[in-house]
């Protein structure tokens, strides 16, 4: 097979296209490779099978409605799947959230939720609030809106000077307080008021809105400290300040409700979802609205369209048909709890790799798990890329950033899975040593 024209996104192409790595086929908790090795699947995919792979009412509706209806116009058009899809999420929804514009990736969510905020302030006569807060180390996707609002140098220093008025609070990784933390850390609360520093620095009346991930995944696993996100929801509530959470990957039964939002008891006003909403069998994002955003939108003729915004794949019907399967399969399984259920198990089995050479920090949350290793010196993202290679070699996917290590293993993961994934993840660090 040729691999010349196919350029990678986020790889290494050159050292890819040397050793390639080929999945060819998917089932439950595994994938099998393109010379047929079976591999456990511990990041679900890229944060996104959480049902596991393969699940045959997703697969039946995919199926059923590429044979019914390709595709169909979403502007001033639609389907009946779109409304059904999007009323079955809303009831898994925090309170309050119920309304969901469609996208087709987490990466538009976020921009979709971006534009939304800022043209709420203009509607309700508060146009001047133009600014965006994201966090450092935070990930928000790829596009322009995204990077701008993001915190991963990497990601953004190539692409010029990205949205104009966005800044950024101090992101919560605090090795030297928080290390090998069971849960959520108990010091950090107060980074939270970062966010007075800007109100002070811009004035609160021209900030639009904050985003953060309730849990950090991409950049490498950071949880919330104790009330910090409290802290920020009481900081936007004070100053009229939107609050977005980024629940591209949280959403969908990663922290062991439905959405972090509802595990750590705080609503924010806009909600980005992707990845799990379709089980990742068909690409679709997502963004929830308070009730009180939306209808703030909907006055002016009733003839005129109120958000300028859309894509011409919003609402897909094979992604809506997916959407319904998954949201389905998570009901009949209960699969949208699960994580809590197996959270103290998952954590322990982490948490036995302490002690192990250059293992500097452990996390976990829900099945979200991350180890942090010290980096070779000199070769930065070396030694984890090293686990990440070994891993796969025995059999385990895993996803690396950096020297940080993610574990998000489909929610229908057993037991002996998790054994299988952190004796092997044991291994490689012993190897990499
Ligand atoms: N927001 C968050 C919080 C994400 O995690 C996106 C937005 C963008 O979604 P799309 O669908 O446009 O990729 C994400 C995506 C990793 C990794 O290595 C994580 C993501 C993407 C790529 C790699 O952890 N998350
Ligand atoms: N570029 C051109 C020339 C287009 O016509 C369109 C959509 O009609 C787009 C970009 C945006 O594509 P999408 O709606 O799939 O995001």
């Amino acid at each position: 097979m040729k691999l010349d024209a196919y350029w990678m996104p986020f790889t290494a192409n050159r050292q890819f296209k040397k050793a390639p790595r080929l999945l060819a086929r998917s089932s439950g908790m595994h994938y099998w490779t393109q010379d047929g090795r079976q591999i456990l699947d511990g990041v679900a995919g890229l944060w996104c099978v959480n049902a596991g792979h393969a699940r045959p009412k997703i697969v039946q509706a995919i199926q059923d409605q590429a044979a019914e209806m390709d595709f169909a116009p979403p502007f001033q058009m639609a389907h009946p799947k779109a409304f059904e899809l999007a009323e079955e999420a809303v009831k898994l929804a925090p309170a309050g959230m119920t309304k969901l514009f469609f996208t087709n990736s987490g990466s538009e969510s976020v921009d979709t939720a971006l534009k939304m905020a800022l043209a709420y302030h203009r509607v309700r006569g508060e146009g001047q609030r133009t600014r965006l807060i994201g966090r450092e180390r935070g990930y928000h996707g790829v596009n322009f809106g995204g990077i701008s609002v993001g915190g991963i140098v990497s990601n953004r220093k190539m692409f010029g000077a990205m949205l104009a008025g966005v800044d950024h609070i101090r992101h919560t990784h605090d090795l030297s307080r928080n290390a090998f933390t069971v849960g959520q850390p108990a010091h950090g609360a107060e980074l939270a008021d970062d966010l007075e520093r800007l109100c002070a620095l811009h004035d609160p009346s021209t900030i639009a809105a904050v985003i953060v991930e309730p849990i950090a995944g991409s950049a490498g696993v950071f949880l919330p400290p104790k009330g910090y996100l409290q802290r920020l929801r009481e900081i936007c509530d004070k100053h009229g300040i939107l609050l977005i959470f980024d629940e591209v990957i949280t959403g969908f039964g990663r922290t062991g409700k439905p959405f972090a939002a509802q595990t750590f008891g705080v609503t924010p006003d806009l909600m980005t979802v992707a990845k799990g909403l379709t089980n990742g069998c068909v690409p679709m994002g997502g963004v929830f609205a308070k009730q009180a955003i939306h209808d703030t939108f909907m006055n002016g003729p009733e003839h005129l369209i109120e958000f300028f915004h859309g894509y011409t794949y919003s609402a897909h019907p094979l992604a809506c048909a997916a959407g319904l399967g998954t949201l389905a399969t998570y009901a009949e399984e209960g699969l949208l709890t699960r994580a809590a259920t197996l959270q103290g198990y998952f954590g322990e089995a982490l948490h036995s790799l302490k002690g192990l050479p250059n293992v500097i920090d452990i996390r976990n949350f829900g099945l979200v798990g991350g180890v942090e290793l010290q980096p070779i010196a000199g070769e930065p993202a070396k030694r984890a890329f090293n686990v990440f290679l070994d891993c796969f070699d025995k059999g385990v996917l895993l996803r690396t950033t950096g020297d940080i290590v993610a574990l998000s293993p489909p929610l229908i993961v057993e037991r002996q899975h998790i054994d299988q994934i952190v004796d092997t993840l044991r291994g490689a660090i012993q190897r990499a040593a």
